[in-house]
């Protein structure tokens, strides 16, 4: 994070002769790592390149991989999907491709598209909307409840469902919450390393994702559970009118850690407005979010057509009819539906994973 995955191939007369991927942003792209394993630099002469994502032609943190692979000799660049960053995309002395065509190589592409279209969708997403990707998370009910009326709701699914989640934190740039699930359910939010595959663990290290709570009428006093936890925080609260009031109900916050950061926003009809809030999160380079929140604030996000994927856990058990429903989202009538596609249906221990898409 925030750059997308990338590997890189180099093949020569029917034999792979080099190989790469992107580790980190800030070191080296995949193309160069490709280029650099290779002992004899004379072998590259005339070689193919494979990529799983056009070569850059921007000097960013690192310098422009289609430079780079014509500057070394390759002769052919098969690439699997173009890059839709702008500065990849419209730079002036034109796109990887165009630049790579230019010096007379033979660039073929896109090959297995939707494959590398699945590598990247958080970084894709974000390069074409500015906004990060947007997943919610839910856990219900065969019969669709997700909270008692008294708002308990731990714990509805198995343990392996909750190691899961424990994967899709680790693997979020950021997670969004709501006040009541921080104030009633003492919701931390944090990545828990030891429950972790090993794998998950080794590639996420001990980063903790920025977990972001949204609070518009300042119901939080800053010492929850969440705000002890190890790692970064966005406080969002609502700004009090008149202005001179926001001074106010400041002085009334504790100390918070240097890792929370407080951020008051202008409210629309007493909310925040999510799209501001993603674009936020966008600008600060923020590829997939995870949405962990209660029907209210979890509804709100599908009310406003912004939740890109929605996994369900649901799970053998019944909840009753005084319950909540999955989600607050007031439809009148059945040609106001929200259809959906979807993806996949898993068995997580004793639990079922459905993955949907908005069609
Ligand atoms: C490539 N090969 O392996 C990757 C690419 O900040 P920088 O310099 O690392 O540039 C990041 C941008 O480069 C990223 O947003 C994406 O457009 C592209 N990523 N390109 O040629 C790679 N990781
Ligand atoms: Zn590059």
């Amino acid at each position: 994070m925030p750059n997308p995955r990338v590997g890189c191939v180099l093949v020569k007369d029917e034999k792979v002769i080099g190989e790469g991927y992107h580790q980190r942003a800030g070191q080296a792209h995949a193309e160069i790592n490709a280029l650099n394993s290779v002992a004899n630099l004379n072998d590259i002469k005339g070689a193919t390149a494979y990529v799983t994502l056009e070569p850059c032609s921007h000097y960013g943190r690192t310098g422009p991989c289609s430079d780079a692979l014509i500057n070394a000799g390759v002769k052919r660049v098969v690439y699997a999907m173009a890059d839709p960053n702008p500065k990849v995309a419209h730079h002036e002395q034109g796109s990887g491709i165009e630049r790579m065509r230019r010096a007379g190589l033979v660039v073929e592409g896109p090959l297995m598209e939707a494959q590398a279209e699945a590598l990247n969708r958080g970084f894709l997403h974000r390069m074409r909307t500015g906004r990060p990707r947007v997943v919610c998370k839910l856990a219900m009910s065969l019969d669709g409840r997700t909270a008692m009326a008294s708002g308990e709701s731990q714990w509805i699914t198995g343990p392996d469902a909750r190691k899961e989640v424990q994967t899709l934190r680790a693997q979020s740039c950021a997670i969004v919450t709501g006040w009541s699930t921080v104030k009633v359910d003492g919701a931390r939010m944090t990545v828990r390393s030891n429950e972790l595959p090993s794998n998950v663990a080794m590639s996420v290290g001990d980063r903790q994702p920025l977990r972001v709570v949204l609070d518009s009428q300042t119901q939080l006093q800053g010492d929850e559970p969440l705000f002890q936890a190890e790692g970064p925080v966005l406080w969002v609260s609502g700004l009090l009118e008149p202005v001179s009031q926001v001074a106010t109900s400041r002085s009334t916050l504790p100390t918070l850690r240097s890792t929370v950061e407080h951020m008051s926003v202008p409210l629309h009809d007493g909310h925040i407005n999510l799209i501001r809030m993603l674009e936020e999160l966008g600008r600060r380079e923020c590829n997939n979010v995870l949405v962990e929140a209660g029907s209210t604030l979890a509804g709100a996000f599908v009310q406003a057509g912004l939740v890109d994927e929605l996994r369900v856990y649901m799970a053998p058990t019944l909840m009753g009819s005084t319950a909540q429903p999955l989600l607050t989202l007031p439809i009148a009538s059945m040609s106001d539906q929200r259809p959906l596609n979807i993806e996949s249906i898993t068995a997580i221990g004793k639990d079922w994973r459905i993955i949907a898409m908005p069609s």
